[in-house]
Order: structure tokens, then C-alpha cells, then sequence
């Protein structure tokens, strides 16, 4: 790692070497760490990926971004192949012989512990790597604080030099659902205003609105913590006062159900079922409101991609939505499941004289968390959590 000094005398990092471990699949964490990682190496760092299969958003080259897939080795005698044990070997070989200076892992289970793993194999060979863990929902909040999990995740976050949350909210949680003795930074997620920005898709808005009807997104994975039964019986309502389509994106567990609800309620013809779909913005440039009624949510990037393509949001008030919607500015957070207060919000949303004012709002809000705004919070903590890592082994010789 090389530090040099900036005009204003503040050390910058160069060069730095950073590992990232992530769940390479669908889904926010693992897409908020390939962005962090590519926006790193555009900034001049190396970074090295670490996970089971190539992460969806990394399929291009870059000179200084590297893969490595863990190696998981199956034998007649596992029923559940030891993926732990696999990831921390590969995390070992990759920051001895890539000689890195950090690890950085997304997502507390079992990424946390495997690192904790890791970190006391290299130390035994002298070599000392800082971890930093970021938290990002569900890991805390809903499988985390399982009694399965929740020993093992509680020590993994202590002993990790550095502790970010996508959220106050995720903060909060973590304190008071775990026994945490180390501090924890508050990073919020970030958006690449460059890909999101708004396309123009004229001719697809009216493939699907013939008539000038506004439209509804949801995107999810279809899980019952996104509560999409909400969305539909929201634009059941809605469709009673002005006419609207629904587009739903992605797919899940839950997708059959809300398919037959919506044969219940009669809603098929203005209702698609997109399934998952690579390049969302093309649909969210064309939307009106963005529907996130979660039942838990500790971010919610589906709706910052949203608000970046100039969408306002109808979301519940679950965990951190409230911090990135901001209530009657640029959207609502109402009360979780509570339709009538949806219906009523989203009809004001989408009436002529306020969608102007609350889709300029979104946009605003999405721009304060550009990735240019946050990718110095990351650059700055690693520094902080290599130089503190670099003090305690000084004492401790
Ligand atoms: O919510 C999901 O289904 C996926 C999950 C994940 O880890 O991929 O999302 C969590 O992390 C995202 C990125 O930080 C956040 O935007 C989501 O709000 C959070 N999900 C929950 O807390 C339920």
C-alpha cells in the first residue's frame, strides 16, 4: 500500500489491495459490493473478488480487477459441503500470494467468521490482515439473530477490525439485537448515476401504456418479506380511480401466489410478470412510482435505483427506508401494510400537479448518494482500519 499526500495534506491511498467476499448472485449486497469494487479499481485500487461463481455485474475486463472462486469440494460423506472452511482457504492463499491489504466482506454470514478464520491462519505465518464487515439486512435482522446463527455472528462482528451498516437503522438493530463491543459506521449504500440515468424509452412506455396510463414497478426477489401481495392490492385500488399498468421484476418463492392473486382480483391485463431482468433502468426510465411496501427492509436499493432513474417511492416504513425516502418529499413511507394509506399516498404521487416536484426530488436525493459521494467514506475507513490494524500490532510486538 503506498500513501501519498493530496493538495490539502490529507493522506490519500494509492494502490491500495483490497479482497472482497459477496454473494455473487441477484440481490443487494452482493450488487452493492461488485459496484464498490469496480468504482475502487476505476480509482486506481486492485481489487480481488472472492466468491463461489462470477458476481452478475462483473462481466467485463479491467486491469485491476481479479476473481476467484472458491473451490468447494464435495464428498459422499457431506450432506452439506463445508463452504466456510472453503471460502476462508481461498481467502488465505488469495491475501498471502495477492499480498492485499485488506479484506472486506459483505454480508455478516458466514462471510464474518470465515474471515476471522482466515485472519488467524495468516497470522501464524506473520502476516496480519485487517477485516472489515459490512452488515447488510438480513444477516442481522431476520436470519442473523436466529439462536442457529447468532453466536457465531456476534463474535465474527467483535472481532472484526472494522464494522460498517448500510443504515442507522441497521445500527440500531445490531446493537439491540446482539452483544456488539466494537463501534460501528454507518455507510450508506450508493447508486452509478451514469448507468441509471434517466434513458430515453419513449417508445416502450407506450408499448405498455397505449392510453396514457401511468405506470407501477416493483422490483424483488419475491420473498414474503417484501410483502408484493401489498403492491398488487395497492394497484387494485389505485385502478379503481385512474388508470394505471403494473410491472413487476424479478422472481421467488412467493411469485405463483401473486400470480393467482391477481387472477382473484382481476387484474391480469394490467399487470406483467417481467421476471428477472438484468437491465432494470430500462424499465424504471420508464415508470411513474416505484412500490416498496416491505415488511423489513434495511436500505432498500431496489428504490434507490429507482429514484435514480427519476422515480418517486411508495414504500412502508420498515428499518432504514425511511432514510432514503424521505417522507412527502420524495415519496411516502407509510405504515407496514396499511393499504388504504398506500392508495390514498400514491394517488397524490401520481396526480399531474405533484409528480413533477416528487420525481425532481427523487432524482436530488439519489445524486447525494452518487457513488462519487460514497466511495471516499469506503476509501477513508479502510484507512482508518489499516492504520489502527498497523498501531495494535506495533503494541502487541
Ligand atoms: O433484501 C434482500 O432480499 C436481499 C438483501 C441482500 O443481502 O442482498 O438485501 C439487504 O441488503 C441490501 C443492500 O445493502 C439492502 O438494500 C436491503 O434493504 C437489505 N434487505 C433487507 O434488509 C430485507
Amino acid at each position: 500500500m503506498d500513501v501519498n499526500k493530496t493538495k490539502s495534506e490529507k493522506p490519500k491511498l494509492i494502490n491500495m489491495k483490497i479482497g472482497i467476499v459477496c454473494y455473487p448472485t441477484f440481490g443487494g449486497s452482493g450488487v452493492v459490493a461488485t459496484e464498490l469494487g469496480k468504482a475502487l479499481a476505476k480509482e486506481g485500487h486492485q481489487v480481488h473478488f472472492i466468491t463461489y461463481r462470477q458476481p452478475t455485474r462483473l462481466d467485463f475486463f479491467s486491469a485491476n480487477l481479479f476473481y476467484h472462486e472458491v473451490d468447494i469440494k464435495s464428498y459422499p460423506l457431506f450432506e452439506h459441503a463445508p463452504y466456510e472452511l472453503a471460502l476462508a482457504s481461498k481467502m488465505v492463499n488469495v491475501a498471502k500470494y495477492e499480498q492485499l491489504d485488506l479484506l472486506h466482506v459483505h454480508y455478516a454470514i458466514p462471510h464474518a467468521s470465515a474471515a476471522y478464520m482466515a485472519k488467524q491462519i495468516l497470522k501464524e505465518e506473520g502476516i496480519y490482515i485487517p477485516v472489515v464487515t459490512t452488515l447488510h439486512g438480513t444477516d442481522i435482522t431476520l436470519v442473523g439473530k436466529d439462536p442457529s446463527y447468532e453466536p457465531v455472528v456476534t463474535f465474527s462482528i467483535n472481532q472484526s477490525d472494522g464494522v460498517t451498516a448500510v443504515s442507522e437503522d441497521l445500527k440500531r438493530a445490531t446493537f439491540e439485537l446482539f452483544d456488539i463491543k466494537t463501534e460501528i459506521e454507518v455507510i450508506p449504500n450508493f447508486i452509478d448515476l451514469d448507468r441509471f440515468k434517466k434513458q430515453k424509452k419513449e417508445h416502450f412506455k407506450l408499448a405498455i401504456c397505449p392510453n396514457g396510463e401511468k405506470l407501477l414497478v416493483h422490483t424483488s426477489n419475491f420473498r414474503k418479506v417484501k410483502r408484493v401481495e401489498d403492491v398488487i392490492k395497492v394497484f387494485f385500488e389505485i385502478r379503481k380511480t385512474l388508470p394505471v399498468k403494473l410491472l413487476l421484476v424479478g422472481d421467488g418463492p412467493e411469485r405463483d401466489k401473486m400470480e393467482r392473486l391477481c387472477r382473484e382480483l382481476g387484474t391480469c391485463d394490467d399487470t406483467r410478470f417481467l421476471g428477472k431482468l438484468e437491465a432494470v433502468e430500462e424499465v424504471l426510465s420508464v415508470a411513474d412510482l416505484f412500490l416498496m411496501p416491505s415488511e423489513k427492509e434495511s436500505f432498500g436499493l431496489a428504490a434507490l435505483e429507482a429514484m435514480a432513474c427519476e422515480v418517486p417511492v411508495l414504500s412502508s416504513n420498515a428499518g432504514g427506508i425511511p432514510e432514503l425516502n424521505i417522507d412527502g418529499v420524495t415519496g411516502y413511507a407509510c405504515e407496514i401494510g396499511n393499504i388504504e394509506e398506500m392508495t390514498k399516498r400514491a394517488l397524490e404521487i401520481l396526480d399531474d400537479a405533484n409528480l413533477p416536484r416528487f420525481k425532481a426530488n427523487a432524482l436530488a436525493r439519489a445524486k447525494e448518494l452518487d457513488v462519487s459521494n460514497i466511495l471516499p467514506q469506503y476509501e477513508e475507513f479502510y484507512r482508518k482500519t489499516i492504520e489502527k490494524s498497523q498501531a495494535n500490532i506495533l503494541n502487541l510486538g
